[in-house]
């Protein structure tokens, strides 16, 4: 099995390379803070002094460390270890962040792959899930029978950002979410009750509603815009009293940018059209006509 190097031995790191240790690699790890590869010492892994003697030790080296600044930090001094091999950063980042980290990668004489994780690290190296990785192609193609032992990987064409781009829009919906529901806590807090009885009736909420999704989405590309039976209009007026209510009850209130999205696209002339139709609002650019 061919040997791989890893930088980063926090959470995720640490599941990575434990993962790949069972997969019967051999693997080197470099962390800031050497106690915290004792554990994969223990396990086998080749602790190395620095992260430069890492990338030495391995045509493949995998990063995953907290941001691009520590990517940064880690990879400037050594930097010269870096030509002829192959580094896959699955440290979370933004595209901007991954097309200036890329081509300075590429200069050092190395093959850059950019991922993200769609995991959490008690599934690495489970069925599910999956690593999205963007960038070289023909080095993702050679390392991926290792990348495998991680969670299975998917490759996405295009720029070397576009795993990025991906990590960004799952991360805002899952934050979306996440948000809400805490929000939803605190507002049941508010009244001094047991969040958890209310925990099935919250997911069936849920669950109701992430099926709607496909639909969202499908409208989205296609421009379709079908009357619905739950207009803009009403939500707009629904999201406001959830705005209004949350701030009477005293909790910190989430929502208001969605609240006044959906009054945008009712003043837009949107009111009797579903939400995909609201979309191009968020546009930052030149498109955010509404369509007709
Ligand atoms: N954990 C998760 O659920 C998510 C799942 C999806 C992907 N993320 C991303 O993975 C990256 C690493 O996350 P992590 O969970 O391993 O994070 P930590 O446990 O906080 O470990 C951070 C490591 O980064 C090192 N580090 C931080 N700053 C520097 C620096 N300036 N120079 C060198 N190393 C640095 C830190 O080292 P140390 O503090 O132990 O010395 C850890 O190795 C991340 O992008 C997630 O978004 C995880």
């Amino acid at each position: 099995m061919p040997a791989i190097s890893l930088l980063g031995c926090g959470a995720m790191g640490s599941a990575l390379a434990a993962s790949l240790l069972s997969a019967g690699h051999r693997v080197t790890v470099w962390n800031r803070t050497r106690a915290r590869a004792d554990a994969l010492l223990a396990r086998g892994a080749t602790v190395a002094a620095t992260a430069a003697d890492a990338i030495g030790a391995s045509d493949l080296t995998i990063a995953c460390l907290l941001d691009y600044a520590a990517v940064h930090d880690v990879l400037g001094p050594a930097a010269g270890a870096l030509a002829g091999r192959t580094l896959v950063n699955l440290t979370n980042g933004t595209p901007n962040e991954v097309l200036a980290l890329a081509p300075w990668v590429t200069a050092q004489g190395a093959a850059y792959v950019d991922g993200a994780i769609m995991v959490t690290p008690d599934m690495i190296g489970g069925p599910h899930g999956a690593v999205l990785y963007s960038g070289d192609r023909a080095a993702y193609e050679r390392h991926a029978p290792s990348l495998a032992a991680l969670v299975p990987g998917t490759f996405l064409d295009g720029a070397v950002s576009r795993a990025a781009l991906y990590d960004l829009a799952l991360l805002t919906s899952m934050f979306g979410m996440f948000g809400g529901v805490l929000q939803a806590a605190a507002l049941l807090r508010s009244d001094a009750i047991t969040v958890g009885a209310v925990g099935p009736m919250l997911v069936e909420l849920l669950h109701a509603m992430v099926d709607l999704v496909p639909e969202i989405l499908r409208q989205v590309d296609t421009g379709d815009s079908p009357v619905p039976t739950s207009t803009n209009g009403m939500m707009a007026v629904g999201a406001r009293n959830v705005v209004t209510g949350t701030r009477e009850q005293g909790v910190v209130d989430l929502i208001a940018p969605v609240a006044e999205l959906l009054e945008r696209g009712v003043a837009a002339g949107l009111g009797n059209r579903d939400l995909a139709a609201l979309v191009p609002l968020l546009a930052r650019r030149d498109e955010t006509s509404a369509p007709s």
